[in-house]
């Protein structure tokens, strides 16, 4: 039975490839500049590191949604890099790019691993309306009964009855079994009729889809507090993950979206999805410099093996455009 998916490993190797050339900024961009952060590198090719590079740099980052301050960390880390000597090729220039931005996400690359104990184990996902939140529970819904674990789906977004079947297609699709109510009911109440199903019918997993719009904000975060609290009326020490679902493609909207759920309900996980559809992927950067919440999967697609685990070091070779292997390797 395969396993690897919620530890560290990639399982399909073509995947980062393809992120890559989603954020489109391989090979054959290299010339061009804005987003395309790799080919924003020629210019760095013999010569030493001096102020007007370093501007350039930044531009090319703050181009590609890095942020002020997740820049100027990664513009310290090239300085110390390169330090006084000249750069030999565009190679070596990624390669210290490359490897400032992977030391920045490498303490946020943790997956998501569900352990033996507590079942159900309970993840709630949230984020605000479109962001993806229904596609990556269905998208992670295969992936862990893919694991052989036994796996149910709670429809808590009752704001919308197009919502609810929304997850029932997934559910179908996948062959795994999902609890509703009528649209309106109260997504606590779902969630917890479904969290007793669960327990019930001997579930590893129970994933729970609420929704991402109500009246206004301050609504939105009582209704994420009183489901965390009705749950923790059947199982203390739930939910087990709380994981937001991020658009790639809102920039540094992304990241005070999830600095406000963070201090709203307290996350453990982050998706990121649509770098294939307008994200730039520095967000990621961002993310990873203000908030101390690991990274779980990224989404570069609607379907269900568009997601992967991420990894630091292929996301960084993917958004520099350069492979992933240390250049004393090659
Ligand atoms: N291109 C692309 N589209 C995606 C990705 N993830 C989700 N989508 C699409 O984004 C749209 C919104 O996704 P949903 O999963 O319905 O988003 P949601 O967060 O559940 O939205 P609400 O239920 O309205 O709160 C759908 O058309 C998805 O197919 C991705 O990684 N890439
Ligand atoms: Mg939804």
């Amino acid at each position: 039975m395969p396993s690897d998916s919620t530890s560290g490993t990639t399982s399909r190797p073509g995947f980062f490839a393809r992120l890559k050339d989603r954020l489109n900024i391989g090979k054959d961009s290299a010339k061009s500049t804005g987003s395309k952060l790799g080919g924003a590198l020629d210019w760095l090719v013999g010569r030493k590191l001096d102020e007007a590079m370093i501007d350039e740099l930044e531009t090319s980052l703050l181009a590609a949604d890095v942020g002020v301050d997740a820049a100027e960390d990664i513009i310290r880390r090239v300085r110390r890099k390169a330090g006084n000597r000249s750069v030999a090729s565009v190679d070596d220039a990624r390669a210290i790019l490359r490897e400032s931005i992977r030391e920045i996400l490498e303490p946020r690359a943790r997956p998501l691993v569900i352990p033996d104990t507590p079942r159900p184990f309970l993840i709630l996902m949230v984020g605000v309306n479109g962001s993806g939140k229904t596609t990556t529970i269905g998208k992670l819904a295969r992936r862990l009964r893919d694991q052989g674990l036994k796996v149910m789906l709670a429809a808590g977004d009752t704001y919308r009855a197009a919502a609810i079947e929304q997850l029932q297609v997934w559910g179908e699709r996948n062959n795994v079994p999902v609890i509703t109510q009528q649209a309106g009911a109260d997504p606590a109440a779902v969630i917890y009729d479904a969290f007793e199903a669960a327990r019930a019918r001997g579930i590893d997993v129970l994933l729970a889809d609420i929704a991402g719009r109500l009246q206004n904000k301050a609504h939105l975060m009582q209704e994420l507090q009183k489901v965390v609290r009705i749950a923790r009326r059947l199982d203390p020490t739930a939910p087990h993950e709380v994981m937001i679902v991020l658009d790639a493609s809102l920039g540094q909207n992304a990241v005070s979206q999830a600095l406000q759920f963070h201090a709203a309900i307290g996350l453990t996980g982050i998706t990121m999805t649509k770098l294939d559809a307008g994200g730039k992927g520095g967000v990621l950067i961002a993310l990873a410099e203000q908030l101390d919440v690991p990274v779980r999967f990224i989404g570069i697609g609607e379907q269900a093996a568009d997601m992967d685990v991420f990894d630091a070091g292929e996301f960084a070779a993917a958004l520099v455009g350069s492979a992933a292997a240390p250049p004393d390797s090659r």
